[in-house]
């Protein structure tokens, strides 16, 4: 008895941005274009993909919303908006990406299952809340502990949205419990987003940030917090979000071999340019983002200028005037890092980017190796084609 309504049709969708690329109208599935990713560190909140499953729920009265915290608990609990809003504020920017980000290019190797996603299933955001560790000691679950009192190890987030992966059902998926009771893990209860209160594409009135993980584990338009002994069987945690070698089909496929994917491999884009571009000869700037997943910083992007033969190291940046410094107190640890790179083009040509993490992790050189069926994690090189027109003579 959250408060919060599940329409059963579109009818009562929000207003959105002309300039978002839609991807699917229903449910709605949509991203900015490339170029305004790199606009500004902090992604504006209208342009921020939006990524649903269902039609987007409605709070009538925000006096009558309700969080319910449940299962292996001594004492549940309902907490209201001015109970959440009474524990300590905790500000943290976190990039949020989808596994589906782009999942076109991969299925140009072969066909995948899902919304076709361009570049920019991602953005990053200053997320306001209550930390989730926090919220727990409520019900006696005391900071850095894996196994409850009464036996849970795992925190289980389910909203109301009608669902037909759920068979009309909520969306909903978790979190081991060490995770959502460590404090550092920055796990939040969000109902700021730059600070504004969160709007109804992004979760109105509260949602889940795990920094750090794919964007599937933030569950939006939180109903109830459940401690749960073994994690969440729900659709997205047990039959979608997982990983598989290029092997399996739709045929072989046997669900329970692998893994909800959790962490976000590194990543990296170029987004001052399209695919294909056609330009003069001479110098080239190159903007684009990287981030990886676990908190794990930015060592390096490497970018090429001539189809990945060589290569040029770029300049990492977060905010202007500090430095970005991977692993440093005084950089955003969940947050992506912005790049840039110059060269002179004379003649047709890829321009590349691949990045490092903190751990020496690669993107891989190509699609076809990390392809699956379900088209997720696409994190190898990205390519743009540069077709250089010489003036005539
Ligand atoms: N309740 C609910 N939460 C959800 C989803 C959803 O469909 N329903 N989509 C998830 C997925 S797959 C992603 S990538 C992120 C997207 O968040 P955004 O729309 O705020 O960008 O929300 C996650 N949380
Ligand atoms: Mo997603």
């Amino acid at each position: 008895m959250s408060g919060l309504r599940a329409p059963s049709n579109y009818a009562e969708e929000p207003p959105r941005h002309p300039s978002l690329i839609v991807n699917s109208q229903e449910p709605f599935n949509a991203e900015p274009p490339r170029s305004a990713l790199i606009a500004s560190y902090v992604t504006p909140v209208d342009l921020f993909y939006k990524r649903n499953h269902g039609p987007i729920p409605v709070l009538d009265d925000i006096e009558r919303y309700r969080v319910s915290i449940c299962g292996l608990v001594e004492k549940p609990l309902e907490l209201s908006m001015a109970d959440i809003r009474k524990l300590p504020k905790h500000i943290v920017t976190a990039t949020l990406q989808c596994a589906g980000n782009r999942r076109t290019a991969m299925s140009k190797v072969k066909a995948v299952k899902g919304v076709g996603w361009d570049v920019s299933a991602i953005g990053n955001a200053i997320w306001g809340g209550a930390k989730l560790a926090d919220v727990l000691e409520l019900v006696g679950i005391s900071k850095l502990t894996s196994v409850s009192p009464l036996g849970g190890k795992h925190v289980e987030f389910v909203s109301v949205d009608r669902c037909k992966e759920e068979k009309g059902g909520p969306y909903k998926g978790s979190i081991p419990l060490i995770q959502a009771t460590n404090s550092d893990a920055e796990v939040l209860l969000a109902y700021e987003m730059n600070g504004e209160p969160l709007n109804r594409d992004h979760g109105y009135p509260l949602r889940v940030i795990v920094p750090g993980v794919i964007g599937a584990r933030s569950v939006k338009w939180l109903s109830s917090i459940n401690i749960i002994e073994n994690e969440c069987q729900g659709f997205f945690m047990q039959r979608d979000y997982k990983m598989f070698p290029p092997t399996v089909n739709w045929e072989n496929i046997d669900w329970s071999t692998r893994r909800p994917q959790m962490d976000f491999p590194v990543q990296s884009v170029i987004c001052s340019l399209e695919e294909e571009n056609t330009v003069k000869p001479g110098k080239i700037v190159v903007h684009g983002y990287a981030a990886s997943g676990g908190g794990r910083g930015i060592e390096r992007v490497d970018v090429s200028f001539d189809g990945g033969k060589t290569w040029v190291e770029a300049i990492r940046y977060q905010k202007s005037g500090i430095p970005y410094v991977a692993d440093d107190t005084s950089s955003d640890k969940w947050a992506w890092v912005l790049f840039k790179a110059e060269a002179d083009v004379s003649h047709t040509t890829e321009i590349v980017a691949k990045a490092v993490d903190i751990s020496a992790n690669v993107q891989p050189e190509n699609v076809e190796v990390i392809w699956n069926l379900r088209g997720i994690l696409n994190t190898s090189w990205h390519r743009v084609h540069i077709h250089v027109q010489h003036p005539d003579l």
